[in-house]
């Protein structure tokens, strides 16, 4: 094409239409000039075949012409005055940690290249709360906390000592945390961040919960946005992109996306031999984002005015990153001689300019007016999510000491050359005499600078980022909704997936917190034998529902509402985990306590998206996950993918997270009625999880016995002692989940054949258990002159006779997690190994964890402790059936 332009009359012809256009254009306006073209292209197609190529892009230029653009509404002099005072204390923040302490991190450049992103929102942008009440959510760029932090130090919201702290929060008055923490910093983070892909799916997912409380009711509609400022090499995680079509098609018109496209990661470019902006905006354009590109600077605007032939923007769309990179690092001479020496045309176009001032040509993201035209365009645009593509340069005024190099990242150390050029080219006001150490620096409360930026705020509504529990507690749940499943089922079978889906449809129907529960599923509800709730509460569906259901004639047809209760995810265990996080921080970020429930396959939970559920914990997140027909051996025939044998030993790793593995219905009831006063009327920074299983057994009456509410929640009590009076032998056996019955079976075959007496413990929490005898040894260990206190294990079975069995649907671990404070050695049953597609009995079987491989481990302790003979084991081997040689299940 490049050559056929330049015969004459090619060039005649096309400026004549180019002419033509112009005048459509300047007579019937952009809208009357797209229908012509789109009319040209039809015509172009039907009479000669012409096909114009497929493509989602638009030309590598601002998709916001400089003639549309708004005028830029504060002064420009000051807000780049208080830019380069937060670009100083970011940077001066990293330095003088590294200073302190060698290696202990930070990062520069990517705050460097995002200070003009930032600044625009926080000048005119971000509210705190608008003039209606909302306010916008905003989830910054983890690695950009530095700039967050010097920002928050010049509106006085974070004092010197802290920012001196940076990276060390064990000093003495605390620290700063590397990223966005809550957990850490709860006054002041809302959203961890900083594993990228989080933030984006998450902001979406807030998006969506935000329209899904308005309308249910919960919340007023008043306009405010969910923000999330992205890394463009972040992009490249799965999450970041997974969900973007929910966004489009729940048409979430209060989302942007701002990404900071850089054009690095960590180790260099992102897409070096290709442009990450072009592949972003087709991806999201195509998804049916609305997409807006900035990409150059003002200093361009008259170049691309007067390109009337398209060369340029030709040429700006033949560049690749990695090349344009090297620009960034270049000097004027090389960037002259290598983009614009291809053509004579573009070399005449730039004749004008010196090299320095092609140097420093500015890019669209480090342009305050073309990023405020961005936004602008973004918070007006209705129908569909915006994404925001700024060009920028990582490392953005560093000069030699990283701009644009692969080795930016990592930079955290300036020599006192490199801190003088800074500090000149910014304009800090401080002496060379000082720079050394890297001072902060702070004007006086009283000076233009810091007046403009708190006035700002003032009229934004406050402070951002910070993190308050808007929410007041709710009162604790009435007893009568969890009496029945006191009561047991009287011989009838249910499971505990059962118990726990009834439970849920009661809660549903409470008149206070009933319209509070958010039951979220990730198509799985059948499964569950969930669907009855379709009917009852319905499925929440922005639009209603715009078909005649096939099922409508039946009682529990699938029903879709606008105000539908259930979040039915379909297959996203990441998505559903990111609702559940919206809904279970809403106490915080909305003021609205919605309590959600979770329920998915257990083992796509912590397996699958174990770092969202870490998040959850950082954001001291509420609510109950609850992992369905959970157990290795208790979900016949579905194998190895599907047996989870192992959900409790990945709970364990996260330090606010209650887990249960309960075995009756009672014992659900006490731990979800508990669960709901700790996180909701007590408000502990706390969150649920709950093994359920889908083996119908029948349900017992709760103990009449003390502390048996107590010993549920603490982890274990004694469900069933041996009615066996005057036996020698003796035994204690724990028990949970589905597994408990083979413990019973167990009980009795122990009494009948071998005589021996046996205790049945129901072990709903091997994690609460070892948390306490650790905190115990802790106590003890550190106060050595007090009386020690006792791990609730060994309180409880002090006085228990005989030897410790235990069997668990889990790995071996779990119960061994405890072993130390059993008064005696404890033989662990669990399932390690792979699971298999089986019938129940063949996999317990196998995995050596029912009822005669329980007997058997007795009559091994026993006889470990000589209180039995070898020949009664040898016997008890052939009586009970057992293959010696079986294969071992943990490498077979
Ligand atoms: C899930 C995850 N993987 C890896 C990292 C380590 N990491 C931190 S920043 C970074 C590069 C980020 O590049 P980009 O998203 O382009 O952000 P920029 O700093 O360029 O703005 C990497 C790999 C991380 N924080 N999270
Ligand atoms: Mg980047």
């Amino acid at each position: 094409m490049a050559e056929t332009q330049t015969n004459g009359l090619e060039v005649l012809e096309t400026r004549e239409w180019l002419d033509s256009l112009d005048y459509v254009l300047s007579k019937g306006g952009p809208d009357r000039a797209g229908r012509l073209l789109q009319q040209l292209a039809l015509h172009a197609r039907s009479a000669a075949g012409v096909n114009l190529p497929f493509t989602a892009t638009t030309p590598y230029q601002n998709t916001i012409p400089a003639r549309q653009q708004p005028p830029f509404p504060g002064s420009q002099e000051m807000e780049r005055r208080i830019k380069s005072l937060v670009r100083w204390n970011a940077l001066a923040m990293v330095v003088r940690a590294n200073k302190i302490q060698e290696g202990i991190g930070g990062h520069i450049s990517t705050y460097a290249s995002a200070a003009t992103l930032y600044e625009v929102a926080f000048n005119h942008f971000l509210h705190a709360r608008n003039e209606s009440g909302d306010r916008d959510i905003v989830y910054f760029q983890g690695h950009a906390a530095p700039g967050m932090y010097g920002r928050a130090y010049l509106e006085g919201r974070i004092p010197k000592q802290k920012l001196e702290n940076f990276r060390r929060e064990l000093q003495p008055g605390g620290g700063l945390s590397s990223y966005p923490h809550p957990w850490l910093m709860p006054d002041f983070w809302e959203f961890p961040t900083v594993s990228m892909g989080l933030g984006p799916i998450q902001a979406i997912y807030q998006a969506r919960f935000i329209k899904y409380l308005e309308n249910r009711g919960l919340k007023e509609s008043r306009g405010g946005k969910v923000w999330a400022f992205l890394g463009d090499g972040e992009m490249d995680e799965p999450e970041s992109l997974g969900s973007i079509t929910l966004a489009s098609r729940e048409r979430l018109d209060n989302l942007i996306f701002v990404v900071n496209c850089n054009l690095q990661r960590l180790d260099g470019p992102v897409r070096g031999n290709g442009k990450i902006i072009q592949e972003l905006e087709a991806i999201l354009r195509g998804a049916g984002w609305n997409v807006i590109k900035a990409i150059w600077g003002t200093d361009w605007d008259s170049l691309i005015q007067n390109d009337r032939d398209g060369l340029l923007v030709r040429r700006m769309g033949e560049i690749t990153d990695g090349q344009y990179q090297k620009y960034f690092v270049e000097s004027g001479a090389y960037f002259r001689q290598n983009f614009f020496g291809t053509d004579p045309r573009l070399l005449k176009m730039v004749e004008h300019l010196s090299d320095e001032q092609l140097a420093r040509m500015r890019l669209g993201g480090h342009d305050p007016i073309k990023v405020h035209a961005a936004y602008k365009a973004a918070v007006e645009h209705t129908g569909s999510p915006t994404l925001i593509l700024a060009k920028t340069i990582k490392g953005y005024g560093l000069g030699e000491a990283g701009e644009g190099k692969n080795i930016t990242h990592q930079q955290k150390k300036l020599n006192d050359d490199e801190l003088r050029i800074f500090r000149s080219r910014f304009g800090i006001p401080i002496p060379d005499a000082e720079l050394h150490d890297a001072p902060f620096y702070r004007p006086s409360d009283d000076s233009a600078e810091i007046q403009y930026m708190q006035e700002r705020r003032k009229q934004l509504g406050g402070y951002l980022p910070e993190r308050k529990v808007r929410a007041t507690p709710l009162k604790a749940l009435p007893e009568s909704h969890f009496e029945e499943f006191y009561k047991g089922t009287d011989g009838r079978e249910a499971s505990t997936t059962m118990v726990f889906v009834r439970l849920l449809s009661k809660l549903l129907r409470d008149p206070e917190i009933g319209k509070l529960i958010v039951p979220i599923i990730p198509d799985e509800a059948r499964t569950f034998g969930m669907e009855a709730l379709f009917r009852q509460v319905g499925i929440y569906s922005s639009v209603g529902q715009l078909y005649e259901p096939v099922d409508m004639d039946t009682l529990l047809y699938y029903k879709e509402a606008k105000n539908g209760q259930i979040l039915e995810e379909g297959i996203t265990e990441a998505g559903s985990m990111c609702s559940f996080i919206a809904a279970g921080t809403a106490y915080a970020n909305h003021g609205i306590n919605t309590i959600p429930f979770f329920i998915y396959y257990s083992m796509f939970g912590f397996q699958r998206i174990g770092d969202l559920i870490w998040a959850a914990g950082d954001m001291r997140c509420r609510g109950f996950l609850v992992g369905g027909t959970a157990g290795r051996t208790t979900l016949a025939g579905e194998g190895l993918q599907h047996q989870d044998g192992h959900s409790h030993v990945l709970a364990l790793s996260l330090p606010n997270l209650r887990a249960y593995d309960p075995a009756f219905a009672y014992e659900i009831a006490v731990i979800i009625q508990d669960g709901i006063k700790r996180m909701y009327v007590d408000q502990e920074s706390i969150f649920y999880y709950l093994t359920v299983t889908n083996e119908p057994l029948p349900m017992p009456e709760m103990p009449n016995a003390p502390n048996v509410r107590e010993g549920i929640l603490k982890g274990m009590y004694c469900f069933k002692p041996s009615q066996k009076k005057d036996a020698k032998l003796h035994a204690q056996l724990f028990g949970s989940g589905t597994i408990m019955y083979e413990v019973l079976k167990a009980q009795q075959i122990l009494e009948e054949k071998y005589d021996v007496a046996a205790d049945v413990w129901s072990v709903t929490s091997y994690k609460e258990l070892y948390r306490d005898g650790n905190d115990c040894e802790r106590w003890n260990m550190l106060h050595p002159a007090s009386v020690p206190k006792m791990p609730y294990v060994t309180q409880t079975l002090k006085d228990a006779p005989g030897v410790f069995v235990a069997a668990s649907d889990y790995m071996k671990v779990l119960p061994e997690s405890i072993a130390q404070w059993v008064p005696r050695r404890l033989v662990c049953l669990g399932t390690d190994g792979f699971g298999r597609s089986e019938s129940r009995a063949a996999l317990r079987d196998f995995f050596e964890v029912d009822a005669k491989h329980v007997v058997l481990a007795t009559l091994t302790a026993l006889q470990r402790e000589q209180q039995i003979k070898p020949e009664v084991l040898r016997q008890a081997i052939r009586d009970l059936k057992i293959n010696p040689e079986k294969p071992n299940p943990v490498v077979a």
